[in-house]
């Protein structure tokens, strides 16, 4: 392999080639001429910011985030829905938009004259299946903003499927049993979920980053709690404190003689 001379050294992307591939010739041309050396300097500058813009260009690291809910407590929330919005340009670089809603379904039953699941988290424009699964009638309805709805679901009957296209928050009930009730939470962000028994709400792929993250449980006093974390190499949990109401007891009479 050639070497690079002196008299070679006419302008300054010669120079920081040199400076790339010939590291032993430039350490020779510093010491011989002091005005080669202010040059090496600046373009050696020059190479670092360009590196720089170059990582700064790359997509954020992503990688697992965690999101644990508790009570003042201490007590694990469960069944309270995360979800997460990136608020700086590394976060909304490495968040992949929303998949498309599943052609399949999501499915809520009413069964043992309960919603099953009792809270139930889609993506905006997923489609949502109720059957009824009891040997009972049932008349479902939604008041809420995000889908207004009301339909007999008759024994055996095909399940009344709906799509909802709205973000918002659904609260299903049932003209026949005043104790039902069940959540639908439809999110316009692909960094949503749900917190099992330990509270945990864990996420799969999180980029570097800011973001917003919001808490929504049936019982939360406050009407919402939101604050501002940061995802990195150093912070890839975030624990959150929300006060939630004890679960309103509804009487639920045994399945009579009058089968309601
Ligand atoms: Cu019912």
């Amino acid at each position: 392999m050639q070497s690079l001379r002196y008299s070679r050294l006419s302008s300054q992307e010669e120079l920081m080639t040199m400076l790339v591939f010939r590291s032993s010739p430039s350490k020779l041309l510093i010491a011989r001429n002091p005005r080669v050396c202010c040059s090496l300097v600046t373009s050696r500058a020059a190479l670092f910011v360009t590196m720089l813009l170059a990582l700064s260009a790359l997509p954020a690291m992503a990688a697992p985030f965690r999101v644990t809910v508790a009570d003042p407590r201490g007590v694990p929330v469960v069944d309270a829905v995360v979800t997460m919005r990136p608020v700086s340009a590394s976060a909304r670089a490495g968040t992949r938009p929303s998949p498309p809603a599943n052609a399949q379904p999501v499915v809520i039953q009413q069964v043992d004259r309960e919603f099953v699941p009792r809270v139930t988290v889609v993506s905006a424009g997923s489609r949502v299946s109720l059957p009824n699964n009891d040997a009972v009638p049932h008349s479902v309805y939604s008041f809420s903003p995000a889908k207004q709805f009301e339909f007999d679901a008759y024994v055996g009957s095909s399940p009344q499927v709906l799509t909802l296209d709205k973000p918002g928050i659904i609260t299903l009930g049932c003209n026949i049993h005043d104790w039902m009730v069940g959540y639908i939470v439809v999110v316009d962000t692909p960094l949503a979920a749900q917190t099992d028994i330990h509270g945990a709400a864990p996420f799969a792929s999180v980029a570097d980053g800011d973001y917003e993250l919001r808490v929504w449980h049936p019982q939360q006093r406050a009407t919402d709690f939101v604050a501002q974390v940061t995802a990195s190499d150093q912070s890839r949990t975030q624990a959150v404190v929300v006060e939630v109401s004890p679960p309103r007891v509804r009487y639920k009479p045994p399945l009579g003689v009058k089968k309601y």
